[in-house]
């Protein structure tokens, strides 16, 4: 048995256990990776890979997709898909002591498991995965956790990673829902709700503070810190406003790789910096979270495109 058929066999096998008439659907996604498929009651669509619980699409009945997805982006056991929303976690960035594992974590790169599925009071379609400390992650990480996300499919797309401290040791780490956007034009859309707040610009290694509304037209690689507010990419050319409702987070990440860095992706088309920009629900840098035993803490994040017609 291939691993094409043995994953078709496991797909039917999760549509017969979770599918749930005309809201929710379990497919073959890229590569005949095992994706779960929301629709609600308006025809909203969100696409959920159980690879990384990664959400691969986010699309309003009425308007174009919501998250931006490369054409270049890889399917593969262990690799991170490039775009949607991936998860990262336990550590944000570049592994603070060893190079050797992978930037943003590991919880990107593993197969979730797919637990429950359902629909909440108001219809909205919800689904619910857990990834559980393994000898793989204890292996790159010394804790025992549960880690959980949770997609719901409402007038907002809510996306929560809660994560329980099931040992017996305290434990801190750093993350984030990075969430890539689809844009008209990155030169056209203005990014508004960081005005006054400080950041760290990463590619200089200096602090500034941001002046007034955000404009991008160069490559843009930035934490900002101490913010608990709602982003808006005002979108002119698809004349619609995405809002970014965050809880749980104190830090919002800004990230458009431009040119030359595109070009030294390979998941990542050369000219797709001009149709995209990431604005991430952070706890980055100094803004961890710590957890005793037995403690949870949630990182949700609320996507709403309101169309300008
Ligand atoms: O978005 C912030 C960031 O840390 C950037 O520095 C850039 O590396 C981006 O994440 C993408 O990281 P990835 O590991 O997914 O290529």
């Amino acid at each position: 048995m291939n691993s094409n058929s043995m994953s078709e066999s496991r797909i039917s096998d999760l549509q017969r256990q979770h599918a749930i008439d005309k809201t929710v659907d379990i497919v073959a996604g890229p590569q005949g990776m095992p994706a779960v498929v929301l629709r609600n009651e308006r025809g909203d669509t969100a696409n959920i890979m159980l690879h990384g619980a990664h959400v691969t699409h986010y699309q309003p009945h009425d308007q174009a997709p919501v998250l931006w997805m490369s054409q270049h982006s890889r399917f593969e056991a262990g690799q991170p898909i490039r775009g949607g929303i991936p998860v990262c976690w336990p550590w944000f960035g570049a592994h603070p002591t060893d190079p050797t594992l992978p930037a943003h974590g590991f919880a990107r790169n593993l197969p979730w498991t797919l637990k429950k599925t359902s629909v909440l009071p108001h219809g909205e379609p919800c689904v619910r995965m857990t990834l559980s400390s393994s000898h793989a992650t204890l292996q790159q990480w010394p804790h025992s956790f549960l880690a959980e996300v949770t997609v719901s499919l409402g007038n907002a797309l809510t996306t929560a990673l809660s994560v329980t401290n099931t040992g017996e040791q305290a434990f801190s780490y750093t993350s984030a829902l990075h969430s890539y956007f689809n844009v008209s034009d990155i030169r056209s859309v203005i990014i508004s709700g960081l005005e006054n707040r400080c950041y760290l610009d990463t590619l200089v290694e200096e602090r500034g503070q941001q002046q007034g509304r955000l404009r991008i037209n160069s490559e843009t690689d930035r934490i900002y810190f101490d913010t608990d507010d709602t982003c808006v990419i005002e979108d002119p050319l698809l004349n619609r406003r995405i809002h970014i409702i965050k809880d749980g987070s104190h830090s919002t990440v800004v990230w458009n790789p431009w040119s030359a860095k595109s070009q030294r992706m390979d998941d990542f088309g050369d000219d797709e910096f001009k149709g995209m920009v990431c604005i991430e629900t952070a706890r980055a840098l100094d803004d961890s979270v710590k957890l005793a035993p037995g403690m949870r803490h949630t990182l949700k994040v609320l996507l709403q495109s309101e169309s300008l017609r």
